[in-house]
C-alpha cells in the first residue's frame, strides 16, 4: 500500500436514535463515577491493565499522526521514593513561596498540600511527556505539531481506560516538573506534562465535596 492510499472508514454500529441516546447517557453516568483520588491502596495491579490502557491512549487523535507522547511507567519502590522526594521538594516551594494567595485560596477546599505519600503507596506512576520533536517512527526528530492538545487528549483517554478497568487515578502536576526528565531518563526535547498516579483507592479514601459540584449543561455549553 502506498503512503497516500486511503481505506474505507471503519464500520460503526447501526444504532437506533433511542439506543444512541441511551448509550450516550450510559457513558455520562459511567464517567460521572470517576473521582480524582488522593488516598491509594498499596495493592498490586496487573501490569497488563496499564499496558492496555496505554495502548488505548496511543490511539488518540494527534498532530500529523506523529503520536507526540511518551509514557514512563514507574513501579519500583526505589524510583517511587526518589520521585516522591523530588516532587515534595518542588511542592514545598510551591505551597510555601510560589503560589499566590488567590491560588492557595482556590486549592483550600481540596485540602491539598506538599505531602504526597501516595507517590510511594500507589502501585503505578505514569509520567507523561510531550515530544516537541519526533515523527511516525521511534527516533525521528521532525517537528511535532499540536503537542499539548495531542497529549491532553491521550491523557484523557488513558484516564478513561483506567476508569473502565476499575482503577482510580490522580492527575498530579508537581510544579515545576523538569525533574521528571532526569528521573525518567528522557531527553530535553520532551516536556513532562503530567504525572498520573494509578491504583486502587484506599479503603478509607475520601473525596472533597468541593470536587463533586459539576457545572450544569447550560453553564458549559451554548447552542447556535
Ligand atoms: N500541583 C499542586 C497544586 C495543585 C494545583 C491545582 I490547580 C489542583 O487542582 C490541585 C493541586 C499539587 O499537586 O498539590
Amino acid at each position: 500500500m502506498k503512503e497516500h492510499d486511503h481505506i474505507p472508514y471503519c464500520a460503526l454500529p447501526e444504532y437506533s436514535d433511542q439506543q444512541r441516546i441511551s448509550l450516550a447517557k450510559q457513558a455520562y453516568v459511567n464517567l460521572k463515577t470517576r473521582r480524582t483520588c488522593r488516598h491509594f491502596s498499596d495493592e498490586a495491579v496487573p501490569i497488563e491493565v496499564i499496558e492496555y490502557a496505554l495502548l488505548a491512549a496511543g490511539t488518540a487523535p494527534n498532530g500529523a499522526n506523529h503520536q507526540p507522547w511518551h509514557f514512563a511507567v514507574i513501579s519500583s519502590p526505589e524510583k517511587k521514593k526518589e520521585l516522591r522526594e523530588a516532587a515534595e521538594h518542588e511542592e514545598r516551594t510551591f505551597y510555601e513561596t510560589k503560589a499566590s494567595q488567590q491560588w492557595l485560596d482556590a486549592l483550600a477546599p481540596l485540602g491539598t498540600d506538599a505531602d504526597k505519600p501516595y507517590l510511594e503507596t500507589a502501585p503505578f506512576l505514569i509520567a507523561i511527556f510531550g515530544q516537541r520533536k519526533g515523527g511516525m517512527n521511534a527516533g525521528d526528530m521532525k517537528q511535532n505539531y499540536y503537542v499539548t492538545e495531542s497529549v491532553g487528549i491521550a491523557t484523557g483517554m488513558l484516564i478513561h481506560a483506567l476508569h473502565q478497568a476499575g482503577l482510580a487515578t490522580l492527575t498530579h502536576t508537581p510544579n515545576p516538573m523538569g525533574f521528571l526528565n532526569k528521573l525518567c531518563d528522557r531527553p530535553d526535547h520532551e516536556k513532562a506534562v503530567m504525572l498520573l498516579v494509578v491504583g486502587k483507592p484506599a479503603k478509607d479514601a475520601t473525596i472533597p465535596v468541593h470536587a463533586t459540584h459539576k457545572k450544569p449543561l447550560a453553564d458549559i455549553s451554548s447552542w447556535l
